[in-house]
C-alpha cells in the first residue's frame, strides 16, 4: 500500500472506531436522596420499571444515603416531573456525560501509548481482556515456580477465560487456597486493576509478602466477564451484563451474579426481564462465563477457605445471604474477617467500610456468587468486596487515581488473608 494508501486506510478504521463507540452525547446523571422508606420503595419501583434509568449504586434511605442515576436525554424531563410532583430530592450532577466520558478514554489511551506488551503497569492504566491475557501469559515464564496459567472455558464470544495460580514454590500439594475473581460486572473498572495489583503483591513483592503464602495457594480470575467488559471498552462504557442475547431481540446480556444456582430466581433480588440490569437468565447458569466461574469454585472447593469477589462501589463487604435475611451458620466467623479488613482500612488510610449480610447492608440480591461459593462450593468465608466509588458515575476513576484506591484496597485484602490464614490453618 503507498504512503496515502496507508493513511486514508487509517483514517477509516479511526472513524469506524469512533463511530462504533456510544458517545454518550447529552447523558444527565442525577444524585436523588430518599429521605424515609417510602421513598425508598418508590425509587425502587422506578427501577424495577423504568430499564432506561440506569440506577448506578444501591438505593437506600438511612445514613443520608444517595444514588446516582443515568438518563439518556429523551428520559430527562420525565424524571425531573416526576420527582417534582412526588416532592423527591434530586440534584443534577452530570448534564451532558459525552465530554467526560471522552476525555476518560483518551486519557487512557493516551496512558498506554508506551505499553510494551506483556509487561503492563497496573497503575498506569486500565487494560482491556487481551492485554490481561497476555500479560498473565508472561507470569509462568517470569516465575516458572511459583506462577501457573489454566485456561477453563471460553465467553460466549469465544474469548479465554483464565485463571491464575499463585504459590510459593515449595511444592507442597493440596494448600488450603484463597480464590479472588474480578469484573463479574463488566464497568466496575477498578476490579480488574485491583485483581492485577493483589497478583503482583503476591509475586513481585513476594518478600514482603512470603507469610501469604506460606500455607495457603491464591486462585485469582481477574476477568470473568470477559465479553461485556471488553464492550465497555470499544463501544459502551456503562455495561454490566454479559454479551449474550436473550429471548428478547431489543435485549441483551445476563447479570452473572443473578445467574449462580444457590436459591436462583426469587424475585426479590433479581429480574426475569431481560431488559433489566439484574436480568438472571433463563435458567442458572446459562451463560457460559458463570459456567466457568463455577467450574473452578467446584474445582477448588475442598480447599475452599476464602471466596473474595471484587466489585464496584460502595466501600462494603458484603456476606452472603443475599437471597434470604437469615443469616448462615459461621457468620460471625466471616464478619471477624470483614471486620480484620475494615479495620485495617480505617486505620491507613481513614476509609470507612460497612459490612454484613448483604440482604441488610445492602438489598436482596438472588444468585449471586457468594451465595453459592459458601451454598454450594463450601467456602469457608466467601464475600463480596465492593470497593470506593471513583469518577462521575461511580464505576470511573481516573487512571490517577487507580494507585489510591488499589493500595487502600491491598491493606484490607492482605489483613483479612491475614486473618483467614490465622482462624483455618492447614
Ligand atoms: O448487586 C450486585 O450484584 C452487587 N453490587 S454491584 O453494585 N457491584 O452490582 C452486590 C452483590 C452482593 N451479593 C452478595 N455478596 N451475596
Ligand atoms: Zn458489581
Amino acid at each position: 500500500m503507498t504512503l496515502i494508501g496507508h493513511i486514508i486506510f487509517l483514517l477509516l478504521l479511526q472513524s469506524s472506531v469512533l463511530l462504533a463507540w456510544q458517545d454518550y452525547k447529552d447523558y444527565q446523571v442525577y444524585e436523588l436522596t430518599p429521605r424515609d422508606s417510602s421513598e425508598e420503595s418508590l425509587l425502587r419501583k422506578l427501577a424495577r420499571e423504568k430499564p432506561q434509568w440506569d440506577f448506578l449504586g444501591p438505593i437506600r434511605w438511612h445514613n443520608e444515603s444517595t444514588v446516582r442515576v443515568m438518563l439518556p436525554p429523551e428520559e430527562a424531563s420525565s424524571l425531573v416531573s416526576l420527582f417534582e410532583s412526588h416532592q423527591l430530592r434530586y440534584r443534577l450532577l452530570i448534564k451532558d456525560l459525552s465530554p467526560l466520558v471522552q476525555a476518560q478514554r483518551a486519557e487512557n489511551l493516551r496512558s498506554k501509548q508506551r505499553l510494551q506488551l506483556p509487561h503492563i503497569d497496573v497503575l498506569a492504566a486500565f487494560y482491556t481482556h487481551a492485554e490481561i491475557n497476555a500479560y498473565l501469559d508472561s507470569l509462568p515464564e517470569r516465575y516458572p515456580k511459583r506462577a501457573q496459567v489454566k485456561q477453563f472455558g471460553w465467553s460466549y464470544e469465544r474469548r479465554p477465560l483464565k485463571v491464575l495460580t499463585i504459590s510459593n514454590g515449595d511444592g507442597r500439594r493440596n494448600k488450603p487456597v484463597i480464590l479472588i475473581d474480578g469484573t463479574v460486572h463488566a464497568r466496575e473498572w477498578i476490579s480488574p486493576s485491583m485483581a492485577l495489583y493483589i497478583i503482583q503483591q503476591l509475586l513481585d513483592n513476594y518478600e514482603e509478602n512470603q507469610g501469604l503464602l506460606q500455607d495457603y495457594d491464591w486462585v485469582i480470575m481477574p476477568v470473568v466477564n470477559a465479553d461485556g467488559y471488553e464492550y465497555t471498552h470499544s463501544e459502551s462504557r456503562y455495561w454490566r451484563k454479559t454479551r449474550k442475547p436473550t429471548t428478547d431481540p431489543d435485549c441483551v446480556g445476563t447479570d452473572i451474579n443473578r445467574n449462580f444456582a444457590h436459591e436462583w430466581g426469587h424475585d426479590a433480588g433479581s429480574s426475569s426481564d431481560p431488559c433489566e440490569d439484574i436480568y438472571r437468565g433463563e435458567r442458572p447458569f446459562d451463560q457460559p462465563e458463570s459456567q466457568v466461574l463455577r467450574d473452578i469454585l467446584l474445582q477448588y472447593s475442598p480447599r475452599l477457605k476464602w471466596y473474595l469477589s471484587l466489585h464496584s462501589y460502595g466501600n462494603y463487604f458484603l456476606l452472603p445471604w443475599g437471597y434470604t435475611n437469615n443469616l448462615p451458620e459461621n457468620y460471625q466467623d466471616m464478619m471477624d474477617v470483614a471486620e480484620a479488613g475494615a479495620f485495617a482500612i480505617v486505620h491507613s488510610t481513614n476509609g470507612i467500610y460497612s459490612y454484613g449480610s448483604t440482604y441488610y447492608v445492602l438489598y436482596p440480591t438472588s444468585g449471586d456468587t457468594a451465595d453459592y461459593a459458601l451454598g454450594v462450593a463450601n467456602a469457608t468465608v466467601a464475600m463480596t468486596m465492593e470497593l470506593p466509588a471513583g469518577g462521575f458515575s461511580g464505576f470511573d476513576p481516573w487512571v490517577s487515581h487507580i494507585e489510591g484506591l488499589v493500595t487502600e484496597s491491598w491493606v484490607g485484602v492482605r489483613a483479612m488473608a491475614a486473618e483467614v490464614i490465622r482462624r483455618y490453618p492447614s
